[in-house]
């Protein structure tokens, strides 16, 4: 097991494992029929197009819909059942547990179960994807969690269709011992950070090269940012964090 004091002096993240061919093709059929469904129940007339299009090809039918009201955090939570499902699943919940020992899955924004969401970024569009940020400022400005609670908490984020290295995230090693400068904002009706540290333009981000049900476990102050891709394939990942019981 990773001490928290041992995480804390490494890179700031840690890569799983690949997991087995019959678990990604499982998570990538429980994920772009959650799409369709979600989809199919805002846009009834739609449905025949929905169902004969390939969730990485969402931005090929994107036009014919308001993608931003569409996508909002509600759309894309699991439900409890499903975030059941994908515990029992999913060989990543074993990794996690290997490395940072018991924890569970925390429900950030207060909604009365174990919060698990994913995001969909289509290809040319730089809007899809938010600023560079660590989720700390998040939970410090957005969420109100006081920080010995943020000590505990790892971010994991893991792609269900995505091009290794070309669309994904990219992170800024080491990164989480810069005490980076940020501040709150009003966006979208919701505080939210931004970051104003003069080091900014200096700071490298690296792409992962992350396949499918392959996850980056990732410190909370670690600054990284969804890449803005120029492939022809959105993508799409799964993100949640843990909150670690021992530390
Ligand atoms: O997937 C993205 O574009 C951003 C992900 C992110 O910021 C996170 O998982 O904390
Ligand atoms: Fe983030």
């Amino acid at each position: 097991m990773l001490a928290a004091t041992e995480f804390n002096v490494g890179p700031g993240y840690i890569i799983g494992p690949t997991p087995p061919e019959s678990e990604v093709a499982w998570l990538q059929d429980f994920v772009q029929r959650k799409w369709r469904n979600v989809l199919t129940s805002k846009y009834p007339a739609l449905s025949d197009t929905i169902a004969g299009t390939s969730i990485f090809d969402y931005h090929k039918i994107s036009h014919l819909i308001d993608h931003a009201s569409a996508w909002g955090k509600d759309a894309r939570l699991f439900t409890p059942a499903e975030v059941a499902e994908l515990c029992e699943r999913l060989t990543i919940f074993g990794f996690l547990e290997a490395t940072f020992g018991t924890y569970e899955i925390a429900d950030i924004e207060g909604l009365g179960y174990p919060e698990i969401y994913w995001r969909l970024v289509r290809p040319k569009q730089p809007g899809d994807v938010a600023g560079a940020h660590a989720d700390a400022w998040f939970y410090t400005v957005t969420n109100h969690m006081p920080p010995d609670e943020q000590q505990r908490i790892v971010k994991v984020w893991f792609p269900v269709f995505s091009e290794p290295g070309l669309s994904g995230i990219s992170v800024a090693v080491d990164s989480h011992k810069m005490n980076l400068a940020y501040t709150g904002e009003m966006r979208h009706g919701r505080m939210k950070p931004l970051m104003t540290d003069p080091r900014a333009p200096d700071i490298k981000l690296s792409p992962l090269q992350l396949t499918p049900g392959q996850c980056v476990a990732f410190h909370v102050d670690l600054l990284h940012q969804g890449i803005g891709h120029m492939t022809d394939r959105s993508r799409v990942s799964i993100e949640f964090a843990i909150r670690r019981t021992h530390i």
